[in-house]
Order: C-alpha cells, then structure tokens, then sequence
C-alpha cells in the first residue's frame, strides 16, 4: 500500500472541486472579456471600468500555496471588514467607497540606497504577478480563505536596495481626515502602522495584494496596495500603504501603541497561547460559521517556523 504522507497544507480532496470550479470560471471570465469589450461601458461595474489596473487581471494562480478547506465567499470576505479608518465595526465596505485611489503615491525611504517616491501605476508594472490562495486568521478568531493577486513582498524589498544596517520594514496605511471618518478618534495613532523584520518581510509567503478574486483590490479590502502575512494574525496584514521606511529600530504599531499587554510585534498565530480576554484555540469560518481549530503558525510552519527558532524571551504569539 502507498503511504501518502500530506503536508500541512496540502489540498484534500474535498477542496480540489471548489477550486477547479473557481478556476473554470476564472477562464470563462476571461474568455468572456474580450467578447465584451464593448459593453464595458454599461455592462461591467464601474471599478473594473475605471480601474488603470483593471488589465493586469486575472493572473496565474501560484500552486505553491494550497489550502485545507473552500474558498470563502466572495460576498463575504468583501462585506465582513476591518478597516478602522473608515469605522470600528465590520460594516465599514460602503463608507470605504470614499478611499480616493488616484494619485496614488508610495514612499520608500530610510536605509535604503536612494530614496524615493513612486506612482503605484509604475510600481505594480515592475512587479512579477501572480495570485496566491492564503488563509487569514484574525486575532478576533474568525477566519477567511482568498484568492490574493500581487507580488512578493520581497519583489518590492529588492527593488528598495535596503542598506546592509537596515534590520526592520515599517509600513504605513493612508492617513486622510477628509475620507477617513475613522480619523475622528484622535485617540488613536494613526497612521495605522506596521512592521516585520527584513528576515520576514524577505521570507517567500510575505505578499503585497493589490487584487482579490481575479480583480483589482476592492477598497475595504485594502486598495491599491495591502500586505498579507498569512503565518501572523491578521492585523499585521495592513492595508492601503502609502509608505515602506527601512530602518534599524524595530518598529512600533497602531495596536502594539494602544494596547501593547496584547497586541505585540510578533503576533505569530499560536492555537496554545491564548489572547488575554479570550481562547485561540479555534476559528470561526466566515461564511459556513464553522469551528476549525487553529493551527500554528496558521498552518504556514513549514514555511515560516526557522525564522523563530533561536529566538528566547521574546513573545512570539501574541
Ligand atoms: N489600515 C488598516 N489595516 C488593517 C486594519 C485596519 O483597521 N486598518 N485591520 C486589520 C485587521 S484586524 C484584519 S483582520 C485585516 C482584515 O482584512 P479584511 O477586511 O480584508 O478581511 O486587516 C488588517 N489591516
Ligand atoms: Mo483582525
């Protein structure tokens, strides 16, 4: 008898239809496109319309990355948000329309070579494309999976020429009072920022989205460009960056300034190590709302687990 032995995240059967199923359509989709052309007017939804990327989509599926349950439902990873800028409540999807996509600049400085600013049009046209299905697992305990469009992070990393002395990637999303109402809570330190080492930022999964389901990002989902580190809990994964700072000093975030006994510059997915005010050992799937236990490192050990093994009191779970 054969013995196959499955890896973490190795597709079961049971999701292999899903995704012959979203890939056909993806193909019908796109075979559809240049049918269509000149309806788009009237018969596509204005942001694929509008969008100046909307060309660059869909792309190849990397089938690197696999995962051990369905796909979640469009309708609901684009309705169930977090994105406090635009509120403290998952509703936040239509107020988010007012996100203002264009001009959309993206800084680069710090220890880097030359420091610069770059037209997001420019920069995702330098990037190798691909799309990645990756769990996400928010720190809340619900979970998600989807299919991200964008480039390794590390793409970007090479193309910023760090200096040898940088050790961290600081990130930052827009900060804009007149479209933001989240602003309003001047509690908050905003801008809503986030930071990885360069070993982690460099480590293959690290990925920039700047599409979802075959499309350009929709804007409560992070557009035009939003990170996705699908091994840390989901507030790592920040959303409409507008800057990438190398620096020496390990970064500080919004959460880890507001409530750093909880939120913490690791926050490595962890079922053993529980939040302060509730368990995570398990997950709530949105959409089926079934409970799945979580794994570690979100499933994603084998890719990420070396880069934490030498490392003693620090607290990488939380
Ligand atoms: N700028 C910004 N990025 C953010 C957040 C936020 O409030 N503001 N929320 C984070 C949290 S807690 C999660 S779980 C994910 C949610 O991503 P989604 O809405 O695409 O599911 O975005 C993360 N990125
Ligand atoms: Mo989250």
């Amino acid at each position: 008898m054969q013995v196959i032995r499955k890896k973490a995240w190795a597709l079961p059967d049971s999701t292999a239809t899903d995704e012959t199923i979203y890939r056909s359509r993806r193909t019908l989709l796109k075979g559809l496109g240049a049918g269509t052309m000149l309806l788009a007017g009237s018969a596509l939804p204005a942001r694929a319309a509008s969008d100046p990327t909307a060309d660059l989509y869909p792309v190849q599926r990397n089938l690197r990355y696999r995962l051990d349950r369905p796909i979640t439902d469009e309708k609901h990873a684009t309705t169930y948000n977090n994105f406090f800028e635009f509120g403290s409540h998952k509703g936040i999807a239509k107020e988010a329309q007012a996100l203002k996509l264009r001009p959309w600049e993206v800084r680069i400085d710090g220890m880097v070579e030359k420091e610069m600013t770059v037209g997001f049009d420019d920069l995702i046209r330098r990037m190798p494309l691909e799309e990645r299905v990756y769990r996400h697992r928010c720190v809340e305990a619900w979970s998600m999976a989807v299919p991200w469009s964008g480039f390794a992070l590390k793409a970007l990393v090479d193309f910023a020429k760090p200096l040898g002395s940088a050790k961290y990637l600081r990130m930052e999303t827009q900060a804009d009072p007149d479209t933001m109402p989240g602003l309003i809570q001047t509690w908050y330190p905003w801008p809503y920022t986030e930071g990885l080492t360069l070993a982690e930022a460099t480590n293959e999964l690290a990925f920039i989205a700047t599409g979802l389901y075959g499309k350009p990002i929709p804007k409560q989902s992070g557009a035009p460009l939003r990170l996705a580190v699908p091994w840390k809990y989901g507030f790592k994964s920040l959303k409409s960056i507008v800057r990438f700072h190398f620096t020496d000093e390990r970064p500080v975030s919004f959460w880890e300034t507001l409530i750093g006994k909880e939120y913490g510059f690791w926050a490595n997915v962890n079922p053993k190590v529980d939040h302060p005010r509730w368990s995570q050992a398990t997950e709530r799937v949105l959409g089926t709302n079934e409970r799945v236990p979580t794994l570690l490192f979100n499933g994603y050990g084998e890719f990420v687990a070396d880069l934490y093994k030498d490392m003693k009191g620090e607290r990488l779970y939380m």
